[in-house]
């Protein structure tokens, strides 16, 4: 077994699908631990996590996203874990795609992203959450110079470096996009790979329609302002 590589599985309420989730990564990626963070769920998610005898960090409250994912890269560095994955707790991501991030990192990549846009397959997400991300795409080319179709995309491979990077300093709500400026700030190299996603599988998404608009200016403002500023080291 490779104890190198971390699977990082954020989870608020995933009490339906998490165990599938655990089951495929096991299946499909079985050189990999599994780290689930359960981000205050009012569910069974921890329960049903431990039963399945993954790692399991329960925060004490919700705290979000943000938190819950760099929570995981921080136990990825103090554990010595050389590369880290980023996993959807809701069974969007699939587990047969995960080695097609470590390959990149393999080829020398310091991120892979799995995106739903260069190749347009599999679940291509709600009419506004694409328009949404087609923005998005055009600011971080703006701010960055660099075209990434997919900027929202949380199905995520990271190197060492990278790992260390996060476990100091990562966004907190919708942290997705604003990690790309980081990254680009530090100047690591970034591959979107396509990969086949799909429709959550129970649950409700983080994201309701009204929450949208916060989502939009938020994370412009932030993309700009994580521009703008110097470096934290
Ligand atoms: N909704 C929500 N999800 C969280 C939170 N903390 C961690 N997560 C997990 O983060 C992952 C991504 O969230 P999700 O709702 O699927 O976002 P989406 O894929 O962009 O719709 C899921 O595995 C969630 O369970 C939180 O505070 N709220
Ligand atoms: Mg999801």
């Amino acid at each position: 077994m490779d104890s190198r590589t971390l699977i990082i599985i954020p989870a608020y309420n995933e009490g339906q699908s998490i165990a599938p989730v655990i089951d495929n990564i096991r299946r499909d990626f079985p050189q990999g631990d599994i780290l689930v963070v359960n981000d205050g769920s009012r569910d069974d998610t921890s329960e049903v996590a431990h039963q399945k005898t993954a790692f399991v960090l329960d925060l004490p409250y919700n705290s979000g996203i943000g938190a819950a994912v760099q929570t995981g890269f921080l136990f990825a560095f103090r554990n010595g874990y050389e590369v880290a994955i980023q996993v959807d707790g809701d069974g969007q991501h699939p587990a047969n795609e995960i080695h097609k991030l470590t390959e990149a990192l393999d080829e020398g990549w310091d991120v892979a992203i799995g995106s739903r846009f260069v190749r347009k397959t599999g679940y291509q997400s709600t009419f506004f959450r694409r328009l949404g991300n087609r923005i998005f795409s055009s600011l971080i080319h703006l701010v960055c110079g660099q075209k990434i179709h997919d900027t929202t995309s949380g199905f995520r491979a990271v190197n060492r470096q990278v790992i260390s990077l996060f476990a100091q300093t990562y966004p907190g709500d919708y942290p997705e996009v604003e990690a790309l400026v980081s990254l680009d700030k530090y100047d690591f190299r970034i591959k979107e790979i396509p990969v086949e996603m799909k429709a959550r599988q129970g649950g409700r998404s983080s994201i309701s329609f009204f929450d949208s608009a916060y989502y939009m200016i938020k994370v412009t403002l932030a993309v700009l302002i994580t521009a703008i500023k110097r470096k934290d080291f």
